[in-house]
C-alpha cells in the first residue's frame, strides 16, 4: 500500500466529562471505563502501526477533547490550527497547538470568519478534500484550500451540507491507500472523487467509512462484518477496534488523534 508514512500521533483519552459533549446519536451516554478500554485498544493499534503515541492529559473542561483530530490539520508541508465550528469546542486548539510546536514550530491558523474542524479534511495524497459542513464554513474551507494550494497540494472542497445525513467529511469517506476510497451511500458517485477506485461502506454499516490506513495496515471497528471483509479483500493486515462509547458521541477511528 503506498502512501505517506506516519511516525507520531497525538491523543487525548476521554475524561469525567465526556458524557457531557457533544452528541446527535441517540445512542446513549458513553460507559467511561469502557471509553479508557476501547481508547487504550486504539493506542496500542496506533503502535503496532509504527507510530509512537504522544498523549496528552485528559482535559475535564472540554467534553469533547478527546476528538483531537478536530483541533488541527497536518501535512508533510506544516500544520494548520483549526477554528472549530462548535463554540464548546473552541478552547480545545490551545492545549494541541502547545502539543504540536516541538514538531511543527510555525503552524498556520483558521481565522475568523472562517470555521474549519480536522474531521472535514480527508488526505488522499496530494489532493485534500475538505468538506464544507454543519461545522466547517466556506471561509475555513476555502483559507484550507488557499493555504495548501500555496505549498504545492492540490484541494477539492466537497459540500455535505443538506441531507447527507454526515456530521464531518470523514464520517462518510476514508482514503484507503492506492488511489481508493471507503465512501457511504450519500457520497458515491460525487464529481469530487472522480478518478478514484471506491470501496462501497454498506448500509448499516455507515460508521466504518471513518476507518484509518496507516503505513500499510488498515484499522476498522469491530462489528461491521461486511466493511472489514471488503477491506481484507485488498490485502494487507486489518486491526479491528470496538468503538461503540465514542460513536455514543458521534466519534470514529480517525477523530481520536492527530497523525504525522
Ligand atoms: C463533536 O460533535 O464534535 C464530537 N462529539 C464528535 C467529533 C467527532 N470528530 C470527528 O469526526 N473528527
Amino acid at each position: 500500500m503506498t502512501g505517506r508514512r506516519f511516525h507520531r500521533a497525538i491523543v487525548r483519552p476521554p475524561g469525567r466529562s465526556f458524557a457531557e459533549g457533544l452528541t446527535t446519536a441517540g445512542l446513549g451516554p458513553p460507559d467511561l471505563a469502557r471509553a479508557l478500554g476501547q481508547h487504550a485498544a486504539y493506542r496500542e493499534a496506533l503502535r503496532a502501526c509504527g507510530l509512537e503515541v504522544i498523549e496528552l492529559p485528559p482535559d475535564e473542561a472540554f467534553p469533547d477533547s478527546a476528538f483531537v483530530e478536530d483541533a488541527a490539520v497536518l501535512t508533510p508541508r506544516g500544520a494548520v490550527i483549526t477554528r472549530p465550528g462548535a463554540p464548546s469546542r473552541a478552547g480545545e486548539v490551545a492545549a494541541v497547538r502547545a502539543a504540536l510546536l516541538p514538531y511543527f514550530p510555525d503552524p498556520a491558523a483558521i481565522l475568523p470568519p472562517g470555521t474549519l474542524d480536522g474531521g472535514d479534511v480527508c488526505e488522499a495524497g496530494p489532493m485534500y478534500f475538505i468538506g464544507i459542513s454543519g461545522r466547517t464554513n466556506e471561509a475555513g474551507a476555502r483559507q484550507l484550500a488557499d493555504w495548501l494550494e500555496g505549498r504545492g497540494f492540490s484541494a477539492r472542497l466537497v459540500d455535505i451540507r443538506g441531507g447527507s445525513g454526515i456530521l464531518h467529511l470523514k464520517s462518510g469517506m476514508a482514503f484507503l491507500g492506492d488511489g481508493r476510497m471507503a465512501l457511504v451511500a450519500a457520497l458515491r458517485g460525487r464529481p469530487e472523487f472522480e478518478g478514484f477506485k471506491t470501496v462501497e461502506v454498506p448500509p448499516g454499516e455507515e460508521d466504518a467509512a471513518n476507518c484509518l490506513a496507516l503505513n500499510g495496515t488498515r484499522i476498522a471497528p469491530s462489528g461491521r462484518p461486511r466493511f472489514s471483509a471488503a477491506l481484507r479483500s485488498l490485502g494487507g493486515p486489518l486491526i479491528e477496534i470496538d468503538m461503540s462509547e465514542f460513536r455514543k458521541m458521534d466519534g470514529g477511528l480517525s477523530c481520536l488523534s492527530l497523525r504525522f
